[in-house]
């Protein structure tokens, strides 16, 4: 690919936004054992600060999502605050109903009136919580479903999560929004209650139109076409976020782009396809955990990866390609489709980051910065991300 055609996608790829997980920057592990990895954050405020290192050297992670009651501080104003003196802003903010034994046997779904209305008030409280951190998207994800078949009633559940979607849907503040976000098991084995997207949409249609999708890259069956979902959700104005990651297994949660480059690229094309890129309704996030790597490098890797794929997407000869489709060219229209995967688009990115500003290699400048030496040196005691454990 030559140097004119990357100038003409230079402007668009100046306006990407990738949102980072404040939980990629704590430990975390799988349930077998969670390592340490020295000048791990103690606290949000670290964790921020972290994540504005990634943003330093890439300048393409200008917010960072928050995760409550994991991130919860007595001042959210302050926290906010502190953000912006480190260049960065707060993000989207998860809420958690996962981790109290209440919530055993369902949370939204609860049988139990006042169970249901816990769980309700802690999304009300994440929406006061948002109101203080600026935050536009109330992220829900939910653990809920049951193990056994007959062990509950699936339909009056899936009633259920719409009255308590409708209450909580209903306190959003007009520039807000809720992302339901699916996953197809886990911790459930049997029933999952916002299994898939079908589920999600399903659902947050019922609410309205600032209730959208999340779709989390590794929430699905193996061998499932993502970018066709991907495709659908923006077809019907739906898809709300991204939390991506990339998966060999199960909800592997490791470096999006590492285990399949090339599913990237397709949901990458679908997006772009579908006017889902440059497009604020469709929020790009992370949603990672670093169990044996360098968190910050491990971030950093993460969003040059998505920004290396967006490149080949918005490089795709759609001219092209539209003529060898409406021809019924397989071949052709197979080859312009892996001509652009296949471009080497590394020494260009390389040139417009420094046109902009930026280091031409920004894992190595954030390596030769000093500041990881530094946090391990100062941080002692880092708390684990909450998640993964
Ligand atoms: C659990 O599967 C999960 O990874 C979901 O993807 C959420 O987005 C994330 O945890 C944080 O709650
Ligand atoms: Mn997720
Ligand atoms: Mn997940």
């Amino acid at each position: 690919m030559t140097t004119a055609a990357f100038g003409t996608i230079a402007d668009q790829l100046g306006r990407q936004a990738i949102e980072l997980p404040s939980w990629a920057f704590g430990n975390s592990g799988t349930r077998f054992k969670v390592f340490s990895t020295p000048g791990t954050p103690r606290d949000p405020y670290e964790k921020i600060a972290d994540a504005a290192q990634v943003h330093r050297y890439t300048g393409l992670a200008p917010t960072v999502a928050l995760h409550i009651p994991w991130d919860l501080v007595d001042d959210f104003a302050d926290l906010r605050r502190h953000a912006e003196e480190h260049g960065v802003q707060l993000g989207t903010i998860n809420s958690n109903t996962f981790q109290d034994d209440d919530y055993k046997f369902g949370a939204l779904t609860h049988v139990d009136e006042a169970i249901r209305q816990k769980a309700i008030d802690h999304h009300l409280q994440c929406i006061d919580v948002m109101h203080e951190t600026g935050s536009r998207d109330l992220k829900i994800w939910l653990a809920e479903g049951s193990n056994y078949p007959g062990q509950e009633d699936m339909r009056s559940r899936q009633d259920r999560l719409h009255d308590s979607l409708s209450t909580i849907y209903d306190r959003l503040g007009d520039d807000q929004r809720l992302v339901l976000e699916y996953k197809f098991f886990e911790p459930s084995f049997y029933h999952t209650d916002v299994p898939d997207w079908g589920t999600s949409y399903v659902q947050t249609a019922a609410l309205g139109d600032k209730a959208m999708v999340c779709l989390d890259t590794g929430h699905h069956a193996p061998g499932t076409n993502i970018e066709f979902i991907v495709m659908q959700l923006l077809r019907l104005g739906k898809l709300g976020s991204f939390d991506f990651n990339s998966r060999f297994y199960a909800d592997d949660d490791l470096i999006v782009g590492a285990a399949d480059p090339f599913q990237l690229f397709r949901i990458l094309v679908e997006v772009v396809r579908g006017g889902g890129y440059d497009n604020p309704d469709v929020a790009f996030m992370l949603d990672q955990c670093h169990n044996v790597e360098d968190k910050i490098p491990g971030q950093i890797r993460s969003v040059l990866n998505v920004q290396e794929m967006t490149a080949r997407a918005l490089l795709l000869d759609r001219v092209a390609l539209t003529a060898a489709q409406e021809a019924h060219d397989v071949l052709g229209a197979n080859e312009v489709f892996m001509d652009a995967f296949q471009t080497d688009v590394r020494a260009d990115l390389a040139a417009w980051r420094e046109s902009r500003g930026l280091p031409a290699n920004p894992m190595r400048a954030y390596l030769d910065s000093g500041y990881q030496q530094q946090i391990a040196e100062d941080r002692v005691g880092g708390v684990q991300a909450g998640w993964g454990a």
